[in-house]
């Protein structure tokens, strides 16, 4: 990709974004290509609420996860960290019949999500399916079963493809329990049509940082996309040390909207269910100063008189479609941020690719 700055030319963690949409198809192809997904489905078939489970990016995967699982199956799902059944294994409720876990972890073998599979397999008898881009690791020897997608294992420890690439998964199994055929050919066709906008979009994302100055970053999520809003600010801060702060996009309005002003970078992940009242909070936070990036999949007069920056999707897909593509101009935003910053976003200050406790 052409770059304004030459270090770009050789990042890992920029190669990884861009290589989204070919991985995306990649790991999809690999679901299907052997029976794994058909025994996931036969073994967990008689479980009715699915607790999903991660640490970092892996725990806004897992919120992602649940939520696009209630609105693909109609079964109750949620998310933890990873951390918290083991500290406050009560306020887990993990007596709930029927529950299935779902532990998350790029490498497979952070330690929290280890203990918590165990935990939650030896002590209270709860099936555990593990998700990770790892080959071989100590999660599939913990979990009862465990889909691996080491296509989408990157070098870098800031967990980009691996997010999405996972997310999508999930959600295929999701729709492939939910008998609904419509969905996986949907994520096909959105990974066609992203990978002729992502090199484009990358190039404006970088313009955009050169000619801006921030010194807070809101991101803004309602339903499934609130997972993605927290993803996108851990991208910002773990690869450019900003300060980022998530919330339900309607709650800005109560409280922390005090902060906004010219040097707010204010990121919009606008759904479609939810279109005409994020756009009215697009609106009044451009009145008051803010600067304003809307993530959207057709922008109405709204958007484009409210926004400093616009990403339009532009494609007819189910609306859970659109969460893993909507993470990447922030996963952009984080890194060129970074590299104006003078950091490495492929050697994020105090961060480990794994956190492993003693
Ligand atoms: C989880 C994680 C990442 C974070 C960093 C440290 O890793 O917290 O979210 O970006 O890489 O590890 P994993 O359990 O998904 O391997």
């Amino acid at each position: 990709m052409p770059s304004l700055n030459p270090q770009t030319e050789h990042s890992a963690t920029l190669d990884e974004i861009l290589s989204q949409p070919d991985v995306w198809r990649k790991s999809l192809q690999e679901l299907n290509r052997d029976q794994l997904l058909e025994r996931v489905l036969t073994q967990t078939e008689s479980r009715k609420e699915w607790l999903f489970l991660g640490c970092g990016t892996s725990f806004y995967l897992a919120e992602t996860a649940a939520a696009s699982w209630t609105l693909l199956t109609g079964q109750r799902a949620r998310a933890l960290p990873a951390s918290e059944p083991l500290l406050f294994p009560n306020a887990a409720f993990l007596r709930a019949p029927h529950l299935q876990a779902v532990v998350i972890s790029r490498s497979g073998r952070t330690s929290e999500a280890l203990r918590a599979a165990n935990l939650l397999s030896r002590e209270h008898r709860i099936p555990t399916l593990g998700i990770t881009c790892a080959s071989l690791s100590a999660l599939a020897e913990v979990c009862d079963l465990t889909i691996p997608l080491p296509v989408a294992d990157e070098k870098s420890t800031v967990m980009t493809r691996s997010f999405t690439s996972m997310l999508l998964a999930l959600q295929h199994l999701a729709a492939r329990k939910a008998g609904n055929q419509e969905f996986p050919a949907a994520i096909e066709a959105m990974a066609g049509h992203f990978a002729s906008l992502i090199h484009l979009l990358a190039e404006r994302v970088e313009t955009f940082v050169a000619d801006h100055t921030f010194s807070n970053y809101v991101f803004l999520g309602q339903g499934p996309f609130h997972g993605i809003a927290r993803e996108g600010s851990l991208k910002v801060t773990e690869m450019s040390c900003s300060y980022g702060q998530v919330f339900h996009t309607l709650e800005f309005r109560h409280g922390p909207k005090a902060i906004v002003g010219p040097e707010t970078c204010l990121t919009f992940y606008l759904s479609e269910g939810g279109n005409k009242a994020e756009c009215e909070v697009l609106a009044e936070m451009k009145n008051l100063g803010g600067v304003t990036i809307a993530i959207c999949n057709r922008a109405n007069e709204t958007i484009r008189r409210s926004s400093d920056f616009v990403f339009e999707l532009g494609a007819d897909i189910p609306e859970l479609a659109m969460l893993a593509p909507f993470i990447v101009p922030s996963q952009l935003l984080g890194f060129f941020t970074g590299i104006k910053k003078g950091l490495n976003p492929d050697h994020p200050r105090n961060l480990t690719r794994v956190v492993i406790l003693d």
